[in-house]
């Protein structure tokens, strides 16, 4: 029973797999192929005695492209293989064992084509960026935000008054970083307290929303706990490392519907969508993510510390803002390693529905945090109206001390 049909023409009810196949040693790659196909849905290393032809008609995929020269394979699987609405079955079918197997040296999930009836069995976003800028009454510019640092050690009385200090300098937004959540020297429920305490002061005083995401990732109860909480306590938003707390956990939280915005850090990520060999795609961890229903998701810069190249973030950007089965959209969100400098380059590659954020950028300004969100957003005033930043400078000492300090990219 071979999986291998080049003369196949994928079903819309199909899901179409595109991976990368290096087969191992000098294995032929249609070998490769069909130990992937099998291992992905219904079969295994070997002929089976249990097998009938009736399975293998109604559920067996096709292999129906091998590109030899660039390894590029493309596998279609009928949608009865998956199970409505559980992302988990369906990464331990087509992200699972086949990683694993002796038959590829390398093997890596470029991309997922979802059917229309597979993908709208999830909820997808509940606000996407029309709700997202309604929440915050911004409509005509890409958003600002910064990650309260250091990391971690700020107790919550400073943590609180490092996002004050944010929020009048101009960010919309303010988020704990990803490995801050309940440790002793600031304690959950209290930062909550008190930095949204901080937050009705900021927007008094500015008379602008302001956004704070407080980070709820933990064990799945006491998240939903968590996020209770920050909504009892007036919160609009919660964050959570999805990677980290899974994506079960992820769809529970979507499930509670709890009408705050979910802002999707994607700690860990890394560590299977970097290896351009080996692994699964941000791509497809964007497509799985606005499936689940993040309302926005860190994608990447093109320009700062992370590693990921300008025409992928560019790909996955349009994978969550474009049209899809009717779901909403998803905010990208561009963090790590930004300052005020990058701004242009950043709204250039990535237009006005951007959420950028920095944190060494902000917190790192030789003035302090306060100018440092001043600088982000005097950058953002000149990226907008298409004035060099040098020339805006002259005029906003707090963008040019950001210059002075960490220049342009
Ligand atoms: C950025 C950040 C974010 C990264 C995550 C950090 O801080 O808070 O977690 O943006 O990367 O901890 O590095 P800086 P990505 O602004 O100081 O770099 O958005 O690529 O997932
Ligand atoms: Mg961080």
């Amino acid at each position: 029973m071979s999986y291998i049909d080049l003369n196949y023409k994928p079903s819309e009810n199909d899901l179409i797999c595109r991976f990368f196949v290096e087969p191992e040693g000098n294995s032929a790659i249609e070998k490769a192929c069909e130990n992937i196909a099998a291992e992905s849905s219904i079969g295994t290393w070997t002929e089976l005695s249990t097998m009938e032809s009736e399975i293998y008609e109604r559920l067996g995929p096709h292999v129906f492209e091998i590109d030899t020269a660039s390894g590029e394979v493309l596998i279609a699987y009928p949608s009865d293989l998956f199970e409505p609405g559980n992302i988990p079955e369906i990464l331990s079918s087509i992200a699972g064992n086949i990683f694993g197997m002796k038959a590829v040296e390398n093997l890596r999930l470029l991309d997922v084509e979802f059917p229309e009836k597979l993908a709208r069995s999830f909820l997808g976003p509940r606000f996407g960026i029309s709700g997202v800028r309604e929440v915050l009454g911004v409509f005509d510019r890409p958003l600002v935000g910064t990650i309260i640092k250091p990391k971690l050690g700020l107790n919550s009385e400073k943590h609180a008054h490092v996002a004050y200090e944010s929020w009048v300098g101009g960010c919309d937004i303010v988020k704990d970083d990803e490995n801050l959540t309940n440790q002793d020297f600031n304690p959950f429920r209290e930062r909550i307290l008190k930095t949204l305490g901080m937050r009705n002061k900021a927007e008094e005083e500015t008379g602008e929303k302001k956004i704070y995401m407080p980070n709820i990732s933990a064990e799945t109860e006491e998240m939903l706990e968590r996020a209770e909480f920050v909504k009892e306590n007036g919160g609009r938003y919660v964050m959570v490392d999805i990677v980290t707390v899974g994506f079960s956990a992820l769809q529970t939280l979507r499930k509670e519907n709890l009408g705050m915005v979910i802002h999707a850090h994607r700690a860990m990520h890394a560590a299977f969508t970097r290896n351009k060999k080996h692994g699964i795609s941000m791509l497809v961890l964007a497509k799985l993510s606005r499936l689940i229903g993040v309302d926005q998701l860190h994608i990447g810069t093109a320009v700062g510390k992370m590693e990921g190249p300008r025409e992928e973030v560019v790909e996955i950007k349009n994978a969550i803002v474009g049209d899809w089965y009717g779901l909403k959209n998803t905010f990208p969100v561009s963090s790590g390693g930004l300052h005020p400098g990058m701004i242009p380059a950043l709204v250039e590659i990535m237009g006005e529905d951007v959420i950028i954020q920095a944190g060494g950028g902000v917190h790192g300004h030789s003035n302090g945090t306060k100018a440092g969100a001043m600088a982000m957003r005097q950058a953002l005033n000149a990226a907008m109206q298409a004035i060099p930043l040098e020339e805006y400078a002259e005029k906003n000492p707090e963008l040019k001390a950001a210059l002075d300090k960490w220049g342009k990219p």
